[in-house]
């Protein structure tokens, strides 16, 4: 006998439900030409972090070339790095958002 990933009996119940779904990084590049106030606006508005968050986070990749944004499952982390490229894009700025397998 063996337990699933839940727990369970694999030989004895059918599949309780669910098995965590794969997660995915969302990450920021660093470039040096987007604006430190845009990345920040940025995590801001599409990571939901406060200012202080965002500062951290935008000082991280602008010193170590890249940074965590967050981690989804996978259509999450798609449509926010999509949001993030396209809203740079739209202020012309070369910022650069990731998704990477997480684990
Ligand atoms: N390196 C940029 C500058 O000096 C700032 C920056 C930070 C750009 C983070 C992109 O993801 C980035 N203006």
């Amino acid at each position: 006998q063996q337990r699933d990933s839940d727990g369970g009996l694999a030989l004895q119940e059918s599949k309780p439900e669910l098995k965590r779904p794969p997660l995915f990084k969302v990450v920021l590049l660093n470039d040096d030409y987007t604006p430190m106030e845009f990345v920040v606006e940025v995590l801001e508005v599409f990571f939901g972090m406060n200012r202080e968050q965002a500062t951290q986070v935008m000082l991280t990749v602008h010193t170590r070339g890249k940074g965590l944004c967050g981690i989804y499952t996978r259509d999450i982390a798609e449509t926010k790095a999509t949001q993030v490229n396209q809203y740079a894009r739209e202020n012309q700025h070369p910022l650069l958002c990731e998704i990477e397998a997480s684990e």
